[in-house]
Protein backbone atom coordinates (compact mmCIF):
# COMPACT_ATOMS: atom_id res chain seq x y z
CA UNK A 1 0.00 0.00 0.00
CA UNK A 2 1.27 3.44 -0.64
CA UNK A 3 1.55 5.98 2.33
CA UNK A 4 -0.39 9.28 0.97
CA UNK A 5 -0.13 12.52 3.16
CA UNK A 6 -3.94 13.29 4.56
CA UNK A 7 -5.24 16.89 5.88
CA UNK A 8 -7.72 16.11 8.67
CA UNK A 9 -9.46 19.37 9.53
CA UNK A 10 -11.13 19.26 12.97
CA UNK A 11 -9.42 16.29 13.83
CA UNK A 12 -8.97 16.78 17.91
CA UNK A 13 -13.15 16.97 17.60
CA UNK A 14 -15.63 13.70 17.78
CA UNK A 15 -15.65 12.46 14.22
CA UNK A 16 -12.49 13.99 12.78
CA UNK A 17 -10.31 11.96 15.77
CA UNK A 18 -12.63 9.03 15.20
CA UNK A 19 -11.17 9.13 11.43
CA UNK A 20 -7.94 9.52 12.56
CA UNK A 21 -7.89 6.60 15.00
CA UNK A 22 -9.41 5.02 11.71
CA UNK A 23 -6.82 5.39 9.30
CA UNK A 24 -3.71 4.77 11.69
CA UNK A 25 -5.41 1.92 12.26
CA UNK A 26 -6.37 0.95 8.21
CA UNK A 27 -3.80 2.02 6.12
CA UNK A 28 -0.12 3.37 6.00
CA UNK A 29 -1.26 6.75 5.39
CA UNK A 30 0.67 9.80 7.58
CA UNK A 31 -2.48 12.33 8.71
CA UNK A 32 -1.76 16.04 9.57
CA UNK A 33 -4.45 17.25 12.48
CA UNK A 34 -5.32 21.29 11.71
CA UNK A 35 -7.54 22.32 14.57
CA UNK A 36 -7.98 25.24 16.28
CA UNK A 37 -8.75 23.42 19.87
CA UNK A 38 -12.45 25.27 20.45
CA UNK A 39 -13.77 24.70 23.12
CA UNK A 40 -14.96 20.82 21.48
CA UNK A 41 -11.75 20.14 20.36
CA UNK A 42 -9.48 18.31 23.01
CA UNK A 43 -5.66 17.03 22.29
CA UNK A 44 -6.26 13.99 23.84
CA UNK A 45 -7.90 12.86 21.60
CA UNK A 46 -5.02 12.33 19.59
CA UNK A 47 -3.57 10.35 22.59
CA UNK A 48 -2.19 7.14 21.88
CA UNK A 49 -1.20 7.72 18.08
CA UNK A 50 2.04 7.46 16.54
CA UNK A 51 3.63 10.77 16.08
CA UNK A 52 5.82 9.28 13.41
CA UNK A 53 2.40 9.16 11.64
CA UNK A 54 0.27 12.05 13.23
CA UNK A 55 0.92 15.95 14.00
CA UNK A 56 -1.28 18.44 15.25
CA UNK A 57 -1.42 21.91 14.06
CA UNK A 58 -3.35 24.24 16.04
CA UNK A 59 -4.68 26.58 13.43
CA UNK A 60 -7.65 28.10 12.03
CA UNK A 61 -9.48 27.08 8.82
CA UNK A 62 -10.31 30.41 8.37
CA UNK A 63 -6.87 31.60 7.92
CA UNK A 64 -5.93 31.38 4.63
CA UNK A 65 -1.67 31.74 4.75
CA UNK A 66 -1.33 29.09 7.22
CA UNK A 67 -3.87 26.80 5.28
CA UNK A 68 -1.77 26.85 2.41
CA UNK A 69 1.33 26.44 3.97
CA UNK A 70 -0.23 22.99 5.42
CA UNK A 71 -2.54 22.04 2.07
CA UNK A 72 0.28 22.61 -0.45
CA UNK A 73 1.73 19.12 0.25
CA UNK A 74 -0.70 17.09 1.31
CA UNK A 75 -1.97 14.55 -1.28
CA UNK A 76 -5.68 14.90 0.20
CA UNK A 77 -8.33 17.49 2.53
CA UNK A 78 -10.55 15.71 4.82
CA UNK A 79 -12.70 18.38 5.80
CA UNK A 80 -14.48 17.61 8.95
CA UNK A 81 -13.51 21.04 11.27
CA UNK A 82 -17.25 23.13 11.87
CA UNK A 83 -19.07 24.50 14.61
CA UNK A 84 -21.64 21.36 15.08
CA UNK A 85 -24.16 21.81 17.76
CA UNK A 86 -27.41 23.19 17.36
CA UNK A 87 -28.33 24.49 20.67
CA UNK A 88 -25.32 26.51 20.68
CA UNK A 89 -26.00 27.94 16.99
CA UNK A 90 -29.50 29.48 18.57
CA UNK A 91 -27.18 31.00 21.15
CA UNK A 92 -25.09 32.81 18.31
CA UNK A 93 -25.19 31.75 15.04
CA UNK A 94 -21.58 34.30 14.43
CA UNK A 95 -18.87 31.21 14.98
CA UNK A 96 -21.18 28.81 12.50
CA UNK A 97 -21.29 31.26 9.87
CA UNK A 98 -17.62 32.21 10.13
CA UNK A 99 -16.43 28.48 10.51
CA UNK A 100 -18.70 26.37 8.53
CA UNK A 101 -19.06 29.03 5.51
CA UNK A 102 -15.92 31.45 5.43
CA UNK A 103 -13.70 28.15 6.65
CA UNK A 104 -15.14 25.61 3.72
CA UNK A 105 -14.34 28.62 1.34
CA UNK A 106 -10.72 28.87 2.64
CA UNK A 107 -10.05 25.44 2.02
CA UNK A 108 -11.55 25.60 -1.09
CA UNK A 109 -9.27 28.09 -2.49
CA UNK A 110 -7.02 26.48 -0.84
CA UNK A 111 -7.33 23.39 -3.02
CA UNK A 112 -8.04 25.13 -5.59
CA UNK A 113 -4.38 26.99 -5.85
CA UNK A 114 -2.85 23.45 -4.65
CA UNK A 115 -4.72 20.92 -6.86
CA UNK A 116 -5.39 18.79 -4.29
CA UNK A 117 -8.30 16.23 -3.91
CA UNK A 118 -10.93 17.18 -0.96
CA UNK A 119 -12.97 15.31 0.55
CA UNK A 120 -16.08 17.53 2.52
CA UNK A 121 -18.24 16.38 5.38
CA UNK A 122 -21.97 17.15 5.84
CA UNK A 123 -24.45 16.21 7.55
CA UNK A 124 -28.10 14.79 7.02
CA UNK A 125 -29.59 17.99 8.75
CA UNK A 126 -29.04 19.84 5.49
CA UNK A 127 -32.44 18.11 4.31
CA UNK A 128 -34.58 19.81 7.07
CA UNK A 129 -36.84 17.17 8.66
CA UNK A 130 -39.14 14.15 7.92
CA UNK A 131 -42.61 13.19 8.96
CA UNK A 132 -42.96 10.31 11.78
CA UNK A 133 -44.72 8.25 9.15
CA UNK A 134 -43.06 9.38 6.02
CA UNK A 135 -41.98 6.21 4.10
CA UNK A 136 -39.34 7.52 2.17
CA UNK A 137 -36.07 8.50 4.10
CA UNK A 138 -33.23 11.06 3.05
CA UNK A 139 -31.54 10.05 -0.70
CA UNK A 140 -28.57 11.94 -3.06
CA UNK A 141 -31.89 13.40 -4.49
CA UNK A 142 -33.32 15.16 -1.52
CA UNK A 143 -33.83 18.77 -1.95
CA UNK A 144 -32.12 20.92 1.29
CA UNK A 145 -34.08 22.68 3.63
CA UNK A 146 -31.91 23.13 6.62
CA UNK A 147 -33.87 24.13 9.98
CA UNK A 148 -31.32 25.95 12.18
CA UNK A 149 -28.49 28.19 11.71
CA UNK A 150 -25.71 25.13 12.14
CA UNK A 151 -27.83 23.14 9.35
CA UNK A 152 -27.72 26.26 7.09
CA UNK A 153 -24.38 27.23 7.40
CA UNK A 154 -23.61 23.36 6.56
CA UNK A 155 -25.77 23.07 3.68
CA UNK A 156 -23.86 26.49 2.63
CA UNK A 157 -21.12 24.55 2.75
CA UNK A 158 -21.72 21.77 0.79
CA UNK A 159 -23.50 24.43 -2.42
CA UNK A 160 -19.71 25.98 -2.01
CA UNK A 161 -18.07 22.73 -3.07
CA UNK A 162 -20.53 21.72 -5.33
CA UNK A 163 -19.63 25.07 -7.13
CA UNK A 164 -16.10 25.03 -6.61
CA UNK A 165 -16.33 21.67 -8.35
CA UNK A 166 -18.27 22.50 -11.28
CA UNK A 167 -17.03 26.46 -11.95
CA UNK A 168 -13.26 25.51 -10.92
CA UNK A 169 -12.93 21.86 -11.46
CA UNK A 170 -12.04 21.23 -7.39
CA UNK A 171 -11.75 17.41 -7.43
CA UNK A 172 -14.03 16.83 -4.25
CA UNK A 173 -16.64 14.06 -3.43
CA UNK A 174 -18.94 14.96 -0.12
CA UNK A 175 -20.57 12.47 2.31
CA UNK A 176 -23.97 13.33 4.00
CA UNK A 177 -23.96 11.72 7.51
CA UNK A 178 -26.69 10.73 10.22
CA UNK A 179 -26.54 11.37 13.71
CA UNK A 180 -23.07 9.36 15.18
CA UNK A 181 -22.27 7.71 18.53
CA UNK A 182 -19.46 6.67 19.84
CA UNK A 183 -16.16 7.62 22.34
CA UNK A 184 -15.16 11.34 22.83
CA UNK A 185 -17.89 12.84 21.92
CA UNK A 186 -18.48 16.14 24.08
CA UNK A 187 -21.24 15.70 26.69
CA UNK A 188 -23.30 19.04 24.95
CA UNK A 189 -24.56 16.10 22.84
CA UNK A 190 -27.28 13.86 23.23
CA UNK A 191 -26.05 10.59 24.15
CA UNK A 192 -22.94 11.38 26.37
CA UNK A 193 -24.81 14.20 27.95
CA UNK A 194 -27.65 11.61 29.13
CA UNK A 195 -24.62 8.79 30.10
CA UNK A 196 -22.79 11.67 32.04
CA UNK A 197 -25.66 13.00 33.63
CA UNK A 198 -26.29 9.38 35.28
CA UNK A 199 -23.20 8.79 36.14
CA UNK A 200 -23.44 12.17 38.38
CA UNK A 201 -26.38 10.76 39.86
CA UNK A 202 -28.46 13.40 37.65
CA UNK A 203 -31.53 12.04 35.71
CA UNK A 204 -31.50 12.22 31.79
CA UNK A 205 -33.46 15.01 29.94
CA UNK A 206 -35.69 14.69 27.22
CA UNK A 207 -36.58 17.54 24.95
CA UNK A 208 -40.36 18.07 24.22
CA UNK A 209 -42.02 14.39 24.47
CA UNK A 210 -38.74 12.62 23.24
CA UNK A 211 -40.72 11.52 19.95
CA UNK A 212 -37.97 13.43 17.96
CA UNK A 213 -35.80 10.63 15.56
CA UNK A 214 -32.57 10.21 15.02
CA UNK A 215 -30.69 7.62 12.97
CA UNK A 216 -27.63 6.64 14.90
CA UNK A 217 -24.46 5.24 13.26
CA UNK A 218 -21.24 4.68 15.08
CA UNK A 219 -18.09 7.42 14.33
CA UNK A 220 -16.27 4.25 13.59
CA UNK A 221 -18.77 2.96 10.31
CA UNK A 222 -18.51 6.99 9.24
CA UNK A 223 -14.74 6.98 9.20
CA UNK A 224 -14.64 3.65 6.90
CA UNK A 225 -17.44 5.23 4.81
CA UNK A 226 -15.30 8.71 4.46
CA UNK A 227 -12.15 6.86 4.01
CA UNK A 228 -14.08 4.33 0.87
CA UNK A 229 -15.55 7.84 -1.01
CA UNK A 230 -11.76 8.94 -0.43
CA UNK A 231 -10.56 6.10 -2.34
CA UNK A 232 -13.47 5.21 -4.49
CA UNK A 233 -15.49 7.96 -5.32
CA UNK A 234 -16.81 9.31 -7.85
CA UNK A 235 -15.41 13.61 -7.99
CA UNK A 236 -18.50 16.12 -8.05
CA UNK A 237 -20.87 13.02 -6.44
CA UNK A 238 -22.65 13.26 -3.17
CA UNK A 239 -23.03 9.83 -0.99
CA UNK A 240 -25.25 9.40 2.05
CA UNK A 241 -23.76 7.73 5.14
CA UNK A 242 -26.39 5.61 7.62
CA UNK A 243 -26.59 2.50 9.24
CA UNK A 244 -30.67 1.74 9.38
CA UNK A 245 -30.02 2.94 13.54
CA UNK A 246 -33.53 4.80 13.66
CA UNK A 247 -34.78 5.31 16.72
CA UNK A 248 -36.95 7.65 18.99
CA UNK A 249 -35.13 10.15 21.89
CA UNK A 250 -37.19 8.29 24.05
CA UNK A 251 -36.49 4.73 22.69
CA UNK A 252 -32.24 5.93 23.26
CA UNK A 253 -32.61 7.32 26.86
CA UNK A 254 -34.63 4.29 27.86
CA UNK A 255 -32.10 2.06 26.54
CA UNK A 256 -29.03 4.08 28.36
CA UNK A 257 -30.94 3.74 31.60
CA UNK A 258 -31.60 -0.29 30.75
CA UNK A 259 -28.08 -0.42 30.24
CA UNK A 260 -27.27 1.30 33.67
CA UNK A 261 -29.12 -0.59 36.24
CA UNK A 262 -31.75 1.61 36.37
CA UNK A 263 -35.62 2.16 35.93
CA UNK A 264 -36.36 2.97 32.19
CA UNK A 265 -38.83 5.69 32.85
CA UNK A 266 -36.63 7.60 35.56
CA UNK A 267 -36.34 10.67 33.10
CA UNK A 268 -37.06 14.36 32.72
CA UNK A 269 -38.95 16.35 29.79
CA UNK A 270 -37.60 19.99 29.47
CA UNK A 271 -38.33 22.36 27.31
CA UNK A 272 -38.16 22.22 23.70
CA UNK A 273 -35.13 23.06 21.34
CA UNK A 274 -36.92 25.65 19.46
CA UNK A 275 -37.63 24.59 15.26
CA UNK A 276 -36.44 20.92 16.63
CA UNK A 277 -36.32 18.64 13.85
CA UNK A 278 -38.94 15.81 14.05
CA UNK A 279 -37.03 13.02 11.99
CA UNK A 280 -33.89 12.49 10.61
CA UNK A 281 -33.34 9.05 8.08
CA UNK A 282 -31.37 7.94 5.33
CA UNK A 283 -31.12 5.59 3.39
CA UNK A 284 -27.49 4.49 2.40
CA UNK A 285 -28.03 2.34 -0.21
CA UNK A 286 -25.78 3.42 -3.26
CA UNK A 287 -22.96 3.70 -0.66
CA UNK A 288 -23.44 0.24 0.32
CA UNK A 289 -23.85 -0.57 -3.52
CA UNK A 290 -22.00 1.27 -5.53
CA UNK A 291 -18.83 1.85 -3.32
CA UNK A 292 -19.53 -2.01 -1.24
CA UNK A 293 -19.20 0.00 2.19
CA UNK A 294 -21.01 -1.62 5.26
CA UNK A 295 -21.44 -1.10 8.62
CA UNK A 296 -19.40 -3.12 11.38
CA UNK A 297 -21.65 -1.73 13.88
CA UNK A 298 -24.96 -3.44 13.28
CA UNK A 299 -26.22 -4.00 16.92
CA UNK A 300 -26.79 -0.41 18.18
CA UNK A 301 -27.13 -1.36 22.13
CA UNK A 302 -23.94 -3.15 21.73
CA UNK A 303 -22.45 -0.09 20.45
CA UNK A 304 -23.97 1.77 23.05
CA UNK A 305 -23.20 -0.62 25.92
CA UNK A 306 -19.22 0.25 24.41
CA UNK A 307 -20.32 3.56 24.47
CA UNK A 308 -20.86 3.80 28.59
CA UNK A 309 -18.07 1.84 29.26
CA UNK A 310 -16.25 4.53 27.60
CA UNK A 311 -17.11 7.52 29.36
CA UNK A 312 -16.89 5.34 32.65
CA UNK A 313 -13.39 4.47 32.40
CA UNK A 314 -12.33 8.16 30.79
CA UNK A 315 -13.97 10.64 33.48
CA UNK A 316 -10.30 12.62 32.85
CA UNK A 317 -11.71 13.43 29.45
CA UNK A 318 -15.44 14.65 29.76
CA UNK A 319 -15.43 15.75 33.50
CA UNK A 320 -13.54 19.29 32.58
CA UNK A 321 -16.38 20.05 30.26
CA UNK A 322 -19.36 19.23 31.92
CA UNK A 323 -19.92 21.93 34.71
CA UNK A 324 -20.23 24.76 32.18
CA UNK A 325 -22.08 22.74 29.33
CA UNK A 326 -25.16 21.87 32.27
CA UNK A 327 -24.56 25.89 33.44
CA UNK A 328 -25.40 26.11 29.19
CA UNK A 329 -28.13 23.79 29.59
CA UNK A 330 -29.61 25.22 32.42
CA UNK A 331 -29.72 28.86 31.50
CA UNK A 332 -31.68 27.67 28.66
CA UNK A 333 -34.36 25.77 30.95
CA UNK A 334 -33.34 22.51 29.38
P1 LIG B 1 -17.07 18.48 17.00
O1 LIG B 1 -17.71 19.75 17.44
O2 LIG B 1 -16.90 17.37 17.95
O3 LIG B 1 -15.61 18.78 16.41
C1 LIG B 1 -15.33 19.89 15.60
C2 LIG B 1 -13.82 20.13 15.62
O4 LIG B 1 -13.54 21.23 14.73
C3 LIG B 1 -13.28 20.51 17.00
O5 LIG B 1 -12.11 19.79 17.29
C4 LIG B 1 -12.98 22.00 16.87
O6 LIG B 1 -11.90 22.43 17.69
C5 LIG B 1 -12.64 22.12 15.39
N1 LIG B 1 -12.88 23.47 14.86
C6 LIG B 1 -14.00 24.23 15.00
N2 LIG B 1 -13.85 25.41 14.38
C7 LIG B 1 -12.61 25.39 13.82
C8 LIG B 1 -11.87 26.32 13.04
N3 LIG B 1 -12.37 27.52 12.71
N4 LIG B 1 -10.63 25.98 12.63
C9 LIG B 1 -10.09 24.78 12.97
N5 LIG B 1 -10.75 23.85 13.71
C10 LIG B 1 -11.98 24.16 14.14
O7 LIG B 1 -17.91 18.04 15.73
P2 LIG B 1 -18.19 16.58 15.17
O8 LIG B 1 -19.42 16.05 15.76
O9 LIG B 1 -16.94 15.80 15.23
O10 LIG B 1 -18.51 16.93 13.64
C11 LIG B 1 -17.48 16.91 12.66
C12 LIG B 1 -18.09 17.10 11.30
O11 LIG B 1 -19.01 16.06 11.03
C13 LIG B 1 -18.88 18.41 11.16
O12 LIG B 1 -18.65 18.93 9.87
C14 LIG B 1 -20.32 17.98 11.32
O13 LIG B 1 -21.16 18.84 10.63
C15 LIG B 1 -20.27 16.62 10.68
N6 LIG B 1 -21.30 15.66 11.14
C16 LIG B 1 -21.46 15.42 12.46
C17 LIG B 1 -22.40 14.46 12.87
C18 LIG B 1 -22.60 14.12 14.34
O14 LIG B 1 -23.52 13.37 14.65
N7 LIG B 1 -21.78 14.60 15.24
C19 LIG B 1 -23.19 13.80 11.91
C20 LIG B 1 -22.99 14.09 10.56
C21 LIG B 1 -22.03 15.02 10.19
O1 LIG C 1 -30.26 16.93 26.42
C1 LIG C 1 -30.73 16.70 25.30
N1 LIG C 1 -31.98 16.16 25.21
C2 LIG C 1 -32.57 15.87 24.02
O2 LIG C 1 -33.70 15.37 23.99
C3 LIG C 1 -29.99 16.96 24.08
C4 LIG C 1 -28.61 17.54 24.14
C5 LIG C 1 -30.60 16.65 22.89
N2 LIG C 1 -31.86 16.13 22.85
C6 LIG C 1 -32.44 15.74 21.56
C7 LIG C 1 -32.34 16.74 20.43
C8 LIG C 1 -32.24 15.84 19.21
O3 LIG C 1 -33.55 15.44 18.82
O4 LIG C 1 -31.67 14.60 21.11
C9 LIG C 1 -31.50 14.62 19.69
C10 LIG C 1 -30.02 14.63 19.37
O5 LIG C 1 -29.52 15.89 19.78
P1 LIG C 1 -28.02 16.38 19.47
O6 LIG C 1 -27.04 15.43 20.07
O7 LIG C 1 -27.92 17.81 19.82
O8 LIG C 1 -27.92 16.14 17.90
P2 LIG C 1 -28.72 16.73 16.63
O9 LIG C 1 -29.30 18.06 16.91
O10 LIG C 1 -29.64 15.64 16.13
O11 LIG C 1 -27.48 16.93 15.63
C11 LIG C 1 -26.47 15.91 15.56
O12 LIG C 1 -26.57 15.14 14.41
C12 LIG C 1 -26.27 15.77 13.19
C13 LIG C 1 -25.08 16.52 15.67
O13 LIG C 1 -24.97 17.31 16.83
C14 LIG C 1 -24.78 17.35 14.45
O14 LIG C 1 -23.45 17.85 14.50
C15 LIG C 1 -24.93 16.47 13.24
O15 LIG C 1 -24.79 17.26 12.09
Amino acid sequence: MTSRHLVVTGGAGFIGSALVHHIIEHTDDIVTVVDSLTYAGNRASLEGLPRTRVRLEVQDITDALEMDDIIRDADAVIHCAAESHNDNSLADPSPFVQTNLVGTYTLLESVRRHGVRLHHVSTDEVFGDLALDDPQRFTETTPYHPSSPYSATKAGSDLLVGAWVRSFGVRATLSICSNNYGPRQHVEKFIPRQITNLLDGVRPRLYGTGANVRDWIHADDHAAAVLRILDAGEIGETYLVGADGERSNREVVRAILRHMGRAEDDYELVADRPGHDLRYAIDASRLCDELGWTPRYGDFEAGLEDTIRWYRENEDRWRPQKAATEAMYRAAGQ
